[in-house]
């Protein structure tokens, strides 16, 4: 067991956390028209393309920079002042106190929030400042959801629009400047129509997505989860009773967020658990979901049978009232479940579900989250707090994926859906786990009916289990095809998944695994604009534009490494060759000079003369060429 920390070391914290933008990019913000959002973006500058025609100089043709979706928070902004001991600015409490329907409370009212707050041996692992703590005034529901179904348009759900209108607005100005062909420019399904402010709530208001974020949560910068959006991807932290502290946890959620997590869920068993939160929520502009269960078997011990209703529900208004956007609850693991998984080859391998098949068991009852489903709903829309409802029979093996257990759960998940959606509380659903890929999209075909189109959030799926230590790639795999199938939000996984707590490069392998695989979905579902990332990489690649081949890959530091690697020096990064291949065999060099053969000799163009004339005027031009010494590698 590691010693319990005493305090935070903020010196060593600010030294941890990454801070510096992304090479070749800037933090753009593009305001909304309706109620004065500022969405920040990702600008990528491109250098510009050389088209060389005869002697002389060549002719200059401008890249536009590429417009990404940027998920990093003010920590990329050169510009923006973070105190982490304060934690960041509220972007949304002048939104939420706008609405009228909160009110300030005095303090912490869960017993344990203010017993920590109480405990002067805390003092030193406590923030500098604390935070104006919001919540329903009684009677009142400020869910997102609860406000679309009212047809209330809110700012949350105007800066979702922007954010998710990007790549199309951005398609749209190209088209027209560029005269980009339509082919292969990200035309799809979705196509081009607009993804407008009344879309989103459209969407929150049916339930196809939702918009995790707690009134007590106003750093928060709004985000949709839905199949109807870009794919996201959650990252988990979190200590355990073994290693790591607050100064790491921090760090892990700057880290993570700088390689595109979307949501953050902090997972932590060990000590200090309220502490912990408190610095990861202040410090976070991504929504941060947590599984309450973990910290309520913490206060009794870790001995499941102890846990009870009234313990579970203090610890649900603790976490809530610190500002939480989405709680993991297992309510799908009934007691008559439980026997289902007794002849699986893995059992129960969820967490949170084998704590409640263990209440179950011991007490021979239903479970208390299934019963006491309604009171949690109403805590939920008391702070807006969204359930991502937990799979806790998820299959934890190839062998046992889709069985019965599994589907028996999802049923209940459905059911509890709309209980939840009778209280407009948001829903999204949980699931596997381990799946072999013939398998992935029955999942999706069955959440999609059972739960009505509730959001998709699914762990991986690894798709074989053969892969420890490598376990981020073949769970990536399942995540690209569960994401094509419409899985609304993929959880990483990470190298160290079956064998250790992640570290930082573990969270970032896993991280860039996943934003591949989210990528590669949103590519596959046709969603207008997401190719032009794609051609953008293309294109320099085949112009040779190396820095901008680095800045436009998905970890620009490690392309740049690589390439340096075997090429360090400067004048490489003009030169139409890598390592790989060498300066003789590089494909892509070859075919420019064919192309560029074909422009100065338009005589050889196949369909300018009859097939004879074609032969005999190549078979010249090869002559011309080896008498030149065939010189096309200069
Ligand atoms: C996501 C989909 N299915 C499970 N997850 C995540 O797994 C869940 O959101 C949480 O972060 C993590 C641990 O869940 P269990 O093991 O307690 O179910
Ligand atoms: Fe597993």
């Amino acid at each position: 067991m590691a010693k319990q920390p005493t305090h935070v070391d903020t010196d060593d914290l600010s030294r941890r956390i990454t801070r510096a933008p992304f090479p070749g990019s800037r933090k753009v913000y593009i305001d909304g028209a309706q109620s004065g959002v500022r969405v920040p973006f990702r600008e990528i500058a491109l250098t510009d393309t050389l088209v060389h025609e005869g002697p002389g100089e060549p002719r200059r043709e401008p890249n536009p920079p590429l417009r990404v979706y940027d998920a990093s928070g003010p920590y990329t902004d050169p510009d923006a002042r973070i105190d982490i001991t304060r934690g960041l600015l509220g972007l949304r409490t002048a939104w939420i106190d706008a609405r009228g329907d909160t009110e300030v409370l005095p303090g912490l009212t869960s017993a344990y929030g203010r017993e920590r707050l109480d405990d002067p041996a805390l003092s030193a692992l406590r923030m500098a400042a604390s935070p104006v703590l919001r919540r329903a005034k009684p009677g009142a529901n400020v869910s997102q959801m609860h406000y679309a179904r009212r047809g209330i348009v809110t700012p949350e759900m105007e800066f979702v629009a922007v954010r998710e209108n990007l790549l199309k607005a951005q398609l749209r100005e190209r088209l027209l400047t560029e005269r980009l062909p339509k082919r292969g420019h990200g035309f799809g399904a979705t196509m081009l129509q607009d993804i407008t402010p009344e879309f989103v709530r459209s969407e929150v208001a049916r339930g196809r997505a939702v918009i995790p974020c707690n009134v007590n949560h106003p750093e928060s910068e709004p985000m949709a989860i839905g199949r109807n959006f870009l794919v996201k991807v959650n990252a988990n932290i979190g200590n355990s009773a073994v290693t790591s502290g607050i100064e790491e946890e921090v760090d892990k959620l700057v880290w993570a967020i700088r390689w595109g997590a979307d949501t953050v869920m902090d997972l932590s068993t060990g000590d200090n658990i309220h502490e912990t939160r408190e610095w990861i929520l202040r410090n976070s502009p991504v929504p941060i979901g947590t599984v309450p269960l973990y910290q309520a078997l913490e206060k009794v011990h870790g001995k499941a049978e102890e846990l009870s209703w009234p313990l579970f529900r203090d610890t649900l208004i603790e976490q809530a009232e610190q500002g939480v956007d989405y709680f993991t609850i297992h309510a799908g693991v009934r007691l008559a479940y439980v026997p289902l998984t007794a002849n699986r080859l893995t059992g129960i391998v969820s967490r949170g579900g084998s704590i409640m098949a263990k209440w179950c068991l011991a007490h021979h009852r239903e479970s208390f989250l299934y019963e006491h489903f309604d009171e949690i709903c109403e805590i939920m829309k008391a702070y807006d707090v969204c359930y991502s409802l937990g799979d806790g029979l998820r299959p934890g093996s190839i062998a046992d994926a889709n069985d019965e257990a599994q589907f028996a759960e999802l049923h209940t998940l459905g059911e509890l859906t709309q209980v939840a959606w009778k209280h407009d509380v948001q829903v999204m659903i949980e699931g596997p786990g381990h799946v072999p890929l013939q398998l992935v999209k029955e999942n999706v075909d069955k959440q999609l009916e059972a739960c009505f189109e509730a959001p998709f959030y699914t762990l991986g799926p690894l798709i074989t289990d053969i892969s420890p230590g490598y376990d981020h790639i073949s769970s990536a795999m399942g995540a690209a095809n569960i994401g094509w199938y419409g899985t609304a939000m993929l959880c990483y996984v990470t190298p160290k998944e079956h064998l250790g707590l992640p570290n930082r490069d573990d969270v970032k392998q896993g991280l860039i695994a996943y934003k591949i695989a989210a990528h590669a979905a949103d590519l596959a579902k046709g969603f207008a604009g997401a190719q032009m990332w794609d051609n953008a990489v293309s294109k320099a690649r085949f112009e040779f534009r190396w820095e901008d081949q680095f800045r436009l890959a998905i970890d620009p530091d490690t392309a740049m490494a690589y390439h340096d690697e075997t090429l360090p020096k400067e004048n490489a990064k003009v030169a139409h060759f890598c390592s790989m291949c060498g300066p003789k065999f590089c494909s892509m060099k070859i075919s420019q000079e064919v192309r560029e053969f074909a422009r100065l000799n338009p005589a050889v163009k196949p369909d300018a003369l009859p097939v004879v004339e074609v032969h005999r005027a190549l078979g010249e031009k090869a002559v011309e060429f080896r008498e030149r010494g065939s010189e096309i590698y200069l």
